[in-house]
């Protein structure tokens, strides 16, 4: 039982939502009400169906207790460049104005070498993501990694704004290894 109720919670999409409503506005888009702070945790190939992977290469799946929910995928970073993965939350998060937003990655494997990952957050209302920073997945804790908080302005004539998926994409660098994708963490405010 107990077994059962730790892979339920790994499956969770929503992490936290916080109580504390802070937007004035009443308002609604696409049926989703705002939160004020909405932490998502997505993994690899999920089997939550309340968030989706998808991917342009990262095509070797891995299975190891090492990985976040014992799987990871990798694509080779050498040529690797136009490669993507992503994690998306259905309905993601939205707010009248700049959205802040914290992204976390779990790596944990000796043949993630990316020199510099890089991270990449959907930015509504443009059609450049912004980027969350590049990681070094080599030197990175084997666990968690955090980037800094980065804003999201809105670039809508009416301040609306929503973000709802991660990317990453091998640097393309010269090098041996691989980029991997794993779990990852995003929180909004
Ligand atoms: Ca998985
Ligand atoms: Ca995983």
């Amino acid at each position: 039982m107990k077994k059962q109720i730790i892979s339920i919670l790994l499956a969770m999409c929503v992490v936290s939502s916080s109580s504390a409503f802070a937007l004035s506005s009443n308002q609604t888009q696409n049926g989703i009400e705002p939160r004020a702070t909405t932490t998502f945790l997505i993994d690899n190939d999920t089997i939550d169906s309340s968030c989706s992977n998808s991917r342009y290469g990262f095509n070797e799946y891995l299975s190891d207790t090492g990985h976040y929910n014992n799987d990871a995928r990798r694509q080779l970073t050498k040529g690797g460049g136009s490669y993507w993965y992503r994690w998306e939350s259905n309905g993601g998060f939205w707010k009248n104005g700049t959205i802040y937003a914290k992204v976390g990655v779990y790596v944990n494997n000796k043949y993630f070498l990316d020199s510099a990952a890089e991270y990449y957050v959907e930015r509504t209302y443009s059609t450049i993501m912004a980027p969350v920073g590049t990681l070094n997945q080599n030197y990175a804790k084997a666990g968690w990694n955090y980037f800094n908080e980065i804003s999201l302005n809105s670039l809508s004539a009416d301040g609306a704004n929503k973000s709802s998926f991660v990317e990453v994409w091998p640097s393309g660098n010269n090098q041996t290894g691989y980029t991997g994708a794993d779990a990852i963490q995003v929180t909004y405010r």
